[in-house]
């Protein structure tokens, strides 16, 4: 093959991979809280590079929901960044994003146990490994972090979905949680980038 045959192939490869399948990567929390929104994803053939997390800041005696929602920053050329479903509490803060324009490629929750009669929170803090093995983290105030949860070796993560309760009507019961899990989807990378073979750290 001549070389401008030999690229054109290499860039009909690489859209085919940048528009395959997507792979959930679930948190397995198993939250009672709440229900799904919708899967959000970055354009087709771009990544997510950060997040933003909506949070409430402790309340004290006052009911708190903490974690509230979860925001991905994409690398397409417009800067589209998605969001599922959101709680009603709290701010937009904390916009981390990779160094060199590596990709995320895993997370982990720090969710809060169950309180039973006092007052819950679910999902206190969201961190994300970035392609390279830098960590992004939100850590919040309550619970502990759960376990690491990769995309396959030569993805990266490239959508969203969020668990959220919505506001709670009735008089006799005012304990609201807001967010309790996330879900995100991992889309196969063109290898031609450094951070094509991430492994999970040893
Ligand atoms: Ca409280
Ligand atoms: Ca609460």
């Amino acid at each position: 093959m001549n070389s401008l045959v030999e690229l054109a192939v290499i860039l009909l490869t690489i859209g085919t991979l940048t528009t395959g399948e997507r792979t959930a990567l679930e948190s397995n929390v198993n939250s009672m809280f709440g229900s799904w929104g919708d899967e959000q994803h970055c354009p087709d053939g771009s990544f997510a590079i950060g997040f933003m997390i909506k949070q409430e800041g402790p309340q004290g005696r006052g009911d708190d929901t903490a974690t509230n929602g979860v925001r991905l920053l994409c690398d397409d050329n417009d800067h589209t960044s998605v969001t599922s479903k959101v709680g009603d509490w709290g701010n937009w803060i904390a916009a981390e994003t990779c160094g060199n324009g590596r990709r995320l490629w895993g997370f982990k929750l720090k969710v809060e146990e169950n309180q039973v009669f006092r007052d819950d929170t679910a999902v206190n803090g969201v961190s994300f490994i970035c392609g390279g093995g830098e960590i992004l983290e939100y850590p919040g105030n309550w619970g502990h972090w759960r376990d690491w949860h990769y995309c396959p070796v030569g993805h990266g993560i490239c959508g969203i979905k969020t668990k959220v309760e919505g506001k709670k009507i009735m008089i006799f019961n005012t304990d609201n949680v807001a967010m309790s899990d996330m879900t995100v989807y991992c889309c196969p990378m063109a290898c031609l980038r450094s951070d094509c073979g991430n492994q999970p750290p040893a």
